[in-house]
Protein backbone atom coordinates (compact mmCIF):
# COMPACT_ATOMS: atom_id res chain seq x y z
CA UNK A 1 0.00 0.00 0.00
CA UNK A 2 1.63 3.45 -0.90
CA UNK A 3 1.92 5.66 2.08
CA UNK A 4 -1.41 8.14 2.48
CA UNK A 5 -0.18 11.20 4.64
CA UNK A 6 -2.33 11.35 8.04
CA UNK A 7 -4.26 14.53 8.64
CA UNK A 8 -3.93 16.51 11.84
CA UNK A 9 -7.24 17.63 13.24
CA UNK A 10 -7.13 21.62 14.00
CA UNK A 11 -9.23 20.84 17.23
CA UNK A 12 -8.30 17.33 18.87
CA UNK A 13 -6.47 14.35 18.53
CA UNK A 14 -7.94 13.00 15.70
CA UNK A 15 -6.36 11.73 12.85
CA UNK A 16 -7.39 11.06 9.49
CA UNK A 17 -6.40 8.95 6.06
CA UNK A 18 -8.14 8.02 2.91
CA UNK A 19 -8.36 4.72 1.95
CA UNK A 20 -6.96 4.29 -1.19
CA UNK A 21 -9.87 1.32 -1.90
CA UNK A 22 -12.49 3.76 -1.53
CA UNK A 23 -11.83 6.65 -3.20
CA UNK A 24 -14.89 8.41 -1.38
CA UNK A 25 -14.04 7.78 2.02
CA UNK A 26 -11.75 7.89 4.59
CA UNK A 27 -11.06 6.84 8.56
CA UNK A 28 -11.06 9.00 10.62
CA UNK A 29 -8.81 7.37 13.81
CA UNK A 30 -8.83 9.51 17.39
CA UNK A 31 -7.63 8.14 20.74
CA UNK A 32 -9.13 9.76 23.77
CA UNK A 33 -7.52 9.26 27.57
CA UNK A 34 -10.63 9.38 29.79
CA UNK A 35 -10.15 7.96 33.15
CA UNK A 36 -6.70 6.72 34.84
CA UNK A 37 -7.51 2.98 33.58
CA UNK A 38 -9.51 4.36 30.28
CA UNK A 39 -8.84 5.37 26.98
CA UNK A 40 -11.13 5.25 24.26
CA UNK A 41 -10.40 4.53 20.53
CA UNK A 42 -12.73 6.26 18.39
CA UNK A 43 -13.16 5.33 14.71
CA UNK A 44 -15.59 7.26 12.28
CA UNK A 45 -15.78 6.62 8.84
CA UNK A 46 -16.38 9.38 6.67
CA UNK A 47 -16.81 10.78 3.19
CA UNK A 48 -14.60 12.60 1.72
CA UNK A 49 -15.28 15.75 2.36
CA UNK A 50 -14.33 18.50 4.70
CA UNK A 51 -17.30 17.92 6.43
CA UNK A 52 -16.78 14.90 8.55
CA UNK A 53 -19.59 13.21 10.06
CA UNK A 54 -20.72 13.02 13.80
CA UNK A 55 -18.95 11.27 15.80
CA UNK A 56 -21.38 8.14 15.33
CA UNK A 57 -18.79 5.62 14.28
CA UNK A 58 -18.18 2.97 16.61
CA UNK A 59 -17.22 3.89 20.36
CA UNK A 60 -14.85 1.39 21.30
CA UNK A 61 -12.77 0.26 25.12
CA UNK A 62 -10.20 -1.66 25.85
CA UNK A 63 -9.64 -5.04 24.53
CA UNK A 64 -10.36 -6.01 21.26
CA UNK A 65 -11.52 -2.82 20.35
CA UNK A 66 -10.05 -2.51 16.35
CA UNK A 67 -11.36 -6.75 16.08
CA UNK A 68 -14.70 -5.79 17.42
CA UNK A 69 -15.65 -2.75 15.27
CA UNK A 70 -13.79 -4.53 11.93
CA UNK A 71 -16.72 -7.49 12.83
CA UNK A 72 -19.51 -4.79 13.63
CA UNK A 73 -19.26 -2.13 10.93
CA UNK A 74 -18.47 -4.05 8.00
CA UNK A 75 -15.56 -2.53 7.30
CA UNK A 76 -13.38 -6.23 6.88
CA UNK A 77 -12.46 -4.98 3.72
CA UNK A 78 -10.67 -1.86 4.78
CA UNK A 79 -8.87 -3.84 7.73
CA UNK A 80 -5.03 -3.59 6.34
CA UNK A 81 -5.09 0.07 5.59
CA UNK A 82 -7.13 0.96 9.11
CA UNK A 83 -4.55 -1.35 10.99
CA UNK A 84 -2.14 0.36 9.72
CA UNK A 85 -3.00 3.65 10.42
CA UNK A 86 -3.72 2.44 13.95
CA UNK A 87 0.03 1.53 14.42
CA UNK A 88 1.25 4.78 13.00
CA UNK A 89 -1.31 6.56 15.10
CA UNK A 90 0.11 5.18 18.12
CA UNK A 91 3.45 6.03 17.66
CA UNK A 92 2.99 9.57 16.03
CA UNK A 93 2.82 12.73 17.68
CA UNK A 94 -0.21 14.82 16.81
CA UNK A 95 0.35 18.47 15.48
CA UNK A 96 -2.72 20.50 16.52
CA UNK A 97 -3.56 23.72 18.31
CA UNK A 98 -5.35 22.25 21.20
CA UNK A 99 -2.33 20.17 22.20
CA UNK A 100 -1.51 21.60 25.76
CA UNK A 101 -5.05 20.65 26.67
CA UNK A 102 -5.76 17.75 25.73
CA UNK A 103 -2.46 15.53 24.97
CA UNK A 104 -2.94 12.46 22.27
CA UNK A 105 -2.13 9.74 24.73
CA UNK A 106 -1.74 6.35 23.16
CA UNK A 107 -3.02 3.73 25.56
CA UNK A 108 -4.33 0.89 23.88
CA UNK A 109 -2.49 -1.85 24.43
CA UNK A 110 -3.82 -4.76 25.98
CA UNK A 111 -2.54 -4.21 29.28
CA UNK A 112 -4.06 -0.57 29.28
CA UNK A 113 -5.92 -1.38 32.40
CA UNK A 114 -3.00 -3.19 34.18
CA UNK A 115 -4.37 -6.52 34.58
CA UNK A 116 -1.64 -8.63 32.52
CA UNK A 117 -0.39 -8.73 29.27
CA UNK A 118 3.01 -7.50 28.47
CA UNK A 119 2.35 -5.67 25.20
CA UNK A 120 1.26 -2.67 25.98
CA UNK A 121 1.25 0.28 23.32
CA UNK A 122 4.43 2.97 24.39
CA UNK A 123 3.29 5.69 25.90
CA UNK A 124 3.29 8.74 23.41
CA UNK A 125 5.98 11.44 23.46
CA UNK A 126 5.07 13.47 26.31
CA UNK A 127 4.99 16.53 24.50
CA UNK A 128 4.98 19.43 26.71
CA UNK A 129 5.96 21.11 29.85
CA UNK A 130 2.37 21.06 31.26
CA UNK A 131 1.85 17.16 30.74
CA UNK A 132 5.09 16.56 31.74
CA UNK A 133 4.67 18.33 35.10
CA UNK A 134 1.14 15.91 35.53
CA UNK A 135 3.01 13.02 34.59
CA UNK A 136 5.80 13.80 37.40
CA UNK A 137 2.90 14.24 40.07
CA UNK A 138 1.42 10.93 39.29
CA UNK A 139 4.80 9.27 39.81
CA UNK A 140 5.94 11.46 42.82
CA UNK A 141 2.48 10.65 44.44
CA UNK A 142 2.68 6.98 44.41
CA UNK A 143 6.31 7.10 45.70
CA UNK A 144 5.04 9.21 48.46
CA UNK A 145 2.46 6.84 49.45
CA UNK A 146 4.47 3.96 49.32
CA UNK A 147 4.36 1.76 52.13
CA UNK A 148 -0.08 2.55 51.60
CA UNK A 149 -1.95 0.70 53.96
CA UNK A 150 -4.43 -1.38 52.92
CA UNK A 151 -6.60 -3.97 54.90
CA UNK A 152 -5.45 -7.90 55.51
CA UNK A 153 -2.06 -9.30 55.06
CA UNK A 154 -1.12 -12.30 54.14
CA UNK A 155 1.61 -14.67 54.82
CA UNK A 156 1.43 -14.58 58.47
CA UNK A 157 3.07 -17.85 60.54
CA UNK A 158 0.78 -20.40 60.92
CA UNK A 159 1.28 -21.84 64.74
CA UNK A 160 0.44 -25.80 64.82
CA UNK A 161 -1.50 -27.25 67.46
CA UNK A 162 0.42 -30.43 68.62
CA UNK A 163 -1.44 -34.11 68.43
CA UNK A 164 1.90 -35.55 70.29
CA UNK A 165 4.87 -35.23 68.03
CA UNK A 166 2.61 -34.47 65.12
CA UNK A 167 2.21 -30.49 63.50
CA UNK A 168 -1.50 -29.83 63.02
CA UNK A 169 -2.20 -27.25 60.71
CA UNK A 170 -5.62 -25.76 59.64
CA UNK A 171 -6.35 -24.32 56.25
CA UNK A 172 -9.96 -22.71 55.60
CA UNK A 173 -10.43 -22.21 52.29
CA UNK A 174 -13.28 -19.60 51.36
CA UNK A 175 -14.57 -16.44 49.41
CA UNK A 176 -12.86 -13.13 50.87
CA UNK A 177 -12.25 -9.14 49.38
CA UNK A 178 -8.68 -8.72 49.56
CA UNK A 179 -7.75 -5.18 49.21
CA UNK A 180 -4.58 -5.36 46.81
CA UNK A 181 -3.94 -1.85 46.57
CA UNK A 182 -5.46 1.35 48.21
CA UNK A 183 -9.23 1.67 47.15
CA UNK A 184 -8.54 -1.78 44.94
CA UNK A 185 -11.11 -4.28 46.71
CA UNK A 186 -11.07 -7.75 44.52
CA UNK A 187 -13.20 -10.43 45.00
CA UNK A 188 -10.44 -13.65 46.27
CA UNK A 189 -10.78 -16.77 47.76
CA UNK A 190 -7.88 -17.45 50.41
CA UNK A 191 -6.75 -20.19 53.11
CA UNK A 192 -7.49 -18.56 56.20
CA UNK A 193 -8.61 -15.21 55.08
CA UNK A 194 -5.39 -14.35 53.79
CA UNK A 195 -3.24 -13.84 50.44
CA UNK A 196 -0.77 -15.18 50.31
CA UNK A 197 -1.88 -17.83 52.63
CA UNK A 198 -0.31 -18.28 56.00
CA UNK A 199 2.99 -19.42 56.55
CA UNK A 200 3.55 -23.19 57.24
CA UNK A 201 7.23 -23.53 58.49
CA UNK A 202 8.77 -26.70 59.84
CA UNK A 203 11.81 -28.28 60.34
CA UNK A 204 13.38 -31.57 58.21
CA UNK A 205 11.60 -34.37 59.93
CA UNK A 206 8.60 -33.52 61.41
CA UNK A 207 5.73 -35.12 60.62
CA UNK A 208 2.88 -32.63 59.79
CA UNK A 209 -0.90 -33.15 59.36
CA UNK A 210 -2.76 -30.32 57.11
CA UNK A 211 -6.67 -30.06 57.14
CA UNK A 212 -8.21 -28.67 54.54
CA UNK A 213 -11.55 -27.23 55.21
CA UNK A 214 -13.72 -26.45 52.02
CA UNK A 215 -15.84 -23.28 52.54
CA UNK A 216 -15.55 -22.47 48.42
CA UNK A 217 -18.61 -22.91 46.26
CA UNK A 218 -16.25 -25.28 43.97
CA UNK A 219 -14.16 -28.42 44.82
CA UNK A 220 -10.46 -27.79 45.57
CA UNK A 221 -7.61 -29.51 47.11
CA UNK A 222 -3.48 -28.56 47.80
CA UNK A 223 -0.58 -29.87 46.45
CA UNK A 224 2.75 -29.20 48.79
CA UNK A 225 4.73 -28.01 45.98
CA UNK A 226 8.53 -29.15 46.02
CA UNK A 227 8.18 -31.48 48.84
CA UNK A 228 8.70 -34.92 48.49
CA UNK A 229 5.52 -37.06 49.64
CA UNK A 230 4.02 -40.16 49.74
CA UNK A 231 2.36 -40.59 46.29
CA UNK A 232 -1.08 -39.99 47.49
CA UNK A 233 -0.80 -37.22 49.42
CA UNK A 234 0.30 -35.31 46.19
CA UNK A 235 -2.97 -33.23 45.93
CA UNK A 236 -4.08 -33.65 42.43
CA UNK A 237 -7.31 -34.97 42.20
CA UNK A 238 -8.63 -37.81 39.80
CA UNK A 239 -4.64 -39.22 39.89
CA UNK A 240 -3.85 -39.08 44.09
CA UNK A 241 -7.21 -38.44 45.50
CA UNK A 242 -11.13 -37.39 45.30
CA UNK A 243 -11.77 -33.55 44.66
CA UNK A 244 -12.77 -31.96 48.36
CA UNK A 245 -16.54 -30.41 47.70
CA UNK A 246 -17.68 -27.49 48.93
CA UNK A 247 -18.36 -27.78 52.31
CA UNK A 248 -16.08 -31.08 53.11
CA UNK A 249 -12.47 -31.21 54.77
CA UNK A 250 -9.61 -33.86 53.80
CA UNK A 251 -6.62 -34.70 55.58
CA UNK A 252 -3.85 -34.51 54.11
CA UNK A 253 -0.67 -36.07 56.73
CA UNK A 254 3.27 -36.90 56.33
CA UNK A 255 6.73 -36.78 57.11
CA UNK A 256 8.65 -33.45 56.25
CA UNK A 257 11.82 -35.38 53.94
CA UNK A 258 13.42 -32.40 52.10
CA UNK A 259 14.56 -28.83 53.35
CA UNK A 260 13.54 -25.74 51.38
CA UNK A 261 11.51 -23.08 49.96
CA UNK A 262 8.69 -24.89 49.25
CA UNK A 263 4.71 -23.81 48.47
CA UNK A 264 1.29 -25.16 48.96
CA UNK A 265 -1.53 -24.36 46.59
CA UNK A 266 -5.03 -25.50 45.08
CA UNK A 267 -4.29 -28.12 42.19
CA UNK A 268 -7.75 -27.95 40.89
CA UNK A 269 -9.38 -25.62 38.30
CA UNK A 270 -5.95 -23.98 39.58
CA UNK A 271 -5.93 -21.20 36.31
CA UNK A 272 -8.26 -19.99 38.73
CA UNK A 273 -8.10 -21.21 42.25
CA UNK A 274 -4.23 -20.01 42.60
CA UNK A 275 -4.94 -16.80 40.81
CA UNK A 276 -7.60 -16.07 43.16
CA UNK A 277 -5.33 -16.44 45.81
CA UNK A 278 -5.02 -20.15 47.21
CA UNK A 279 -1.17 -20.24 47.56
CA UNK A 280 1.04 -20.43 50.54
CA UNK A 281 4.39 -20.56 51.64
CA UNK A 282 5.49 -23.90 53.13
CA UNK A 283 9.07 -23.24 54.45
CA UNK A 284 11.07 -26.25 55.82
CA UNK A 285 14.60 -25.54 57.93
CA UNK A 286 17.11 -27.77 57.42
CA UNK A 287 18.65 -30.15 59.64
CA UNK A 288 21.59 -28.85 59.39
CA UNK A 289 22.02 -25.45 58.19
CA UNK A 290 24.83 -24.06 55.95
CA UNK A 291 27.10 -21.20 56.72
CA UNK A 292 26.30 -19.56 53.61
CA UNK A 293 22.44 -19.64 54.42
CA UNK A 294 22.84 -17.82 58.05
CA UNK A 295 20.63 -14.41 57.96
CA UNK A 296 19.55 -11.39 60.24
CA UNK A 297 16.17 -11.50 58.44
CA UNK A 298 14.45 -13.92 56.15
CA UNK A 299 12.07 -12.42 54.19
CA UNK A 300 9.18 -14.63 51.72
CA UNK A 301 8.35 -12.74 48.35
CA UNK A 302 5.57 -14.42 46.73
CA UNK A 303 4.98 -13.00 42.52
CA UNK A 304 1.39 -13.79 41.01
CA UNK A 305 0.03 -11.83 38.03
CA UNK A 306 -3.06 -13.48 37.94
CA UNK A 307 -6.76 -12.27 38.61
CA UNK A 308 -5.77 -9.58 40.88
CA UNK A 309 -2.80 -7.99 39.02
CA UNK A 310 0.75 -7.88 39.37
CA UNK A 311 1.29 -8.48 43.23
CA UNK A 312 3.90 -9.08 45.81
CA UNK A 313 2.54 -11.29 48.51
CA UNK A 314 -0.90 -10.32 47.67
CA UNK A 315 -0.31 -6.26 47.15
CA UNK A 316 0.40 -4.50 44.36
CA UNK A 317 2.74 -1.04 45.00
CA UNK A 318 2.50 0.94 46.44
CA UNK A 319 1.12 -0.93 48.91
CA UNK A 320 3.87 -3.44 48.88
CA UNK A 321 6.14 -4.15 51.83
CA UNK A 322 9.40 -2.93 52.02
CA UNK A 323 12.27 -4.87 53.40
CA UNK A 324 14.17 -2.92 56.16
CA UNK A 325 17.87 -3.72 57.15
CA UNK A 326 20.53 -2.08 58.89
CA UNK A 327 23.64 -1.76 57.04
CA UNK A 328 25.97 -4.74 57.74
CA UNK A 329 22.78 -7.39 57.74
CA UNK A 330 22.40 -9.64 55.92
CA UNK A 331 18.90 -10.46 53.68
CA UNK A 332 17.61 -13.52 52.85
CA UNK A 333 14.95 -13.44 50.43
CA UNK A 334 12.80 -16.54 49.22
CA UNK A 335 11.15 -15.63 45.59
CA UNK A 336 8.07 -18.10 44.79
CA UNK A 337 6.19 -17.60 41.54
CA UNK A 338 3.11 -18.59 41.82
CA UNK A 339 1.89 -16.51 39.02
CA UNK A 340 1.73 -17.55 35.25
CA UNK A 341 4.61 -15.19 33.71
CA UNK A 342 8.47 -15.54 34.45
CA UNK A 343 9.18 -11.86 36.53
CA UNK A 344 13.13 -11.23 36.46
CA UNK A 345 13.54 -9.58 39.50
CA UNK A 346 15.97 -6.81 39.78
CA UNK A 347 17.32 -5.05 43.03
CA UNK A 348 19.26 -2.10 42.85
CA UNK A 349 22.47 -1.07 44.26
CA UNK A 350 23.65 -4.33 45.82
CA UNK A 351 24.14 -7.98 44.05
CA UNK A 352 22.22 -11.42 45.11
CA UNK A 353 23.68 -13.79 46.23
CA UNK A 354 21.97 -17.14 44.41
CA UNK A 355 22.19 -19.99 47.30
CA UNK A 356 19.38 -22.38 46.19
CA UNK A 357 16.76 -23.07 43.96
CA UNK A 358 13.74 -24.87 44.26
CA UNK A 359 14.83 -25.82 47.75
CA UNK A 360 17.95 -27.11 46.50
CA UNK A 361 21.15 -25.75 47.49
CA UNK A 362 23.47 -24.28 44.25
CA UNK A 363 26.72 -26.13 44.18
CA UNK A 364 28.31 -22.98 44.27
CA UNK A 365 26.74 -19.43 44.99
CA UNK A 366 26.53 -16.90 42.43
CA UNK A 367 25.52 -13.59 42.49
CA UNK A 368 23.32 -11.59 40.07
CA UNK A 369 21.38 -8.10 39.84
CA UNK A 370 18.17 -9.43 38.29
CA UNK A 371 16.93 -12.98 38.93
CA UNK A 372 14.53 -14.72 36.66
CA UNK A 373 11.48 -16.63 38.49
CA UNK A 374 9.89 -18.36 36.13
CA UNK A 375 6.17 -19.87 37.30
CA UNK A 376 6.39 -22.31 39.98
CA UNK A 377 9.91 -21.59 40.72
CA UNK A 378 11.47 -20.81 44.09
CA UNK A 379 14.79 -18.89 44.21
CA UNK A 380 16.97 -17.97 47.54
CA UNK A 381 19.10 -14.96 47.48
CA UNK A 382 21.37 -13.22 50.38
CA UNK A 383 22.03 -9.59 50.33
CA UNK A 384 24.73 -8.30 52.27
CA UNK A 385 23.21 -4.79 52.91
CA UNK A 386 26.65 -2.76 52.83
CA UNK A 387 24.64 -0.01 51.03
CA UNK A 388 22.74 2.90 52.71
CA UNK A 389 19.39 4.56 51.18
CA UNK A 390 16.06 3.28 49.80
CA UNK A 391 16.83 1.02 46.81
CA UNK A 392 14.40 -0.15 44.35
CA UNK A 393 13.44 -3.40 43.99
CA UNK A 394 11.25 -4.46 41.27
CA UNK A 395 10.25 -6.78 38.38
CA UNK A 396 12.18 -5.61 34.91
CA UNK A 397 9.64 -6.79 32.43
CA UNK A 398 8.32 -3.05 32.97
CA UNK A 399 4.69 -3.13 32.49
CA UNK A 400 4.54 -5.03 35.28
CA UNK A 401 6.08 -2.61 36.78
CA UNK A 402 5.29 1.09 35.96
CA UNK A 403 2.80 3.10 33.09
CA UNK A 404 3.08 6.88 32.53
CA UNK A 405 0.64 7.16 35.68
CA UNK A 406 3.69 6.09 37.73
CA UNK A 407 4.60 2.66 39.64
CA UNK A 408 2.47 -0.07 40.67
CA UNK A 409 2.40 -3.65 41.07
CA UNK A 410 5.45 -5.17 41.35
CA UNK A 411 7.57 -3.05 42.88
CA UNK A 412 8.83 -2.71 46.45
CA UNK A 413 12.23 -1.36 48.25
CA UNK A 414 15.14 -2.67 50.42
CA UNK A 415 15.91 0.42 53.27
CA UNK A 416 18.86 0.24 54.22
CA UNK A 417 19.40 2.14 57.70
CA UNK A 418 22.45 3.29 59.26
CU1 LIG B 1 7.02 -9.23 36.01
Amino acid sequence: MSEIPLHGCKRCSARSRFIPDIPDARVRLEYRQLEKDQALYLTTIMPSSNTPLDDTGTLLTKRGSRRTFLRNTAVTALAGGVLAACKRASHEEVEHEALSQKPPVAKVGPDSDHSGGTMAAHPAAVPQQSDADKMDAMHEAGIKAFPAKTAGKGNQPLVPVMDGKTKVFTLTARPIQWETAPGTVANAWGYNDQIPGPMIRVKQGDRVRIILKNELPESTSIHFHGLMVPNEQDGVPFITQPPVKPGASYTYEFTVRNAGSNMYHSHHNSTKQVGMGLLGAFIVDPKTPRAVERADIDYVMILNDSLHGYTLNGKGFPATEPIVAKRGQRVRIRFMNEGIMIHPMHLHGMPMTVISKDGWPQPVPWKCDTLNIAPGERWDVIVDCTELGTWAFHCHILPHAESEHGMFGMVTALIVKA
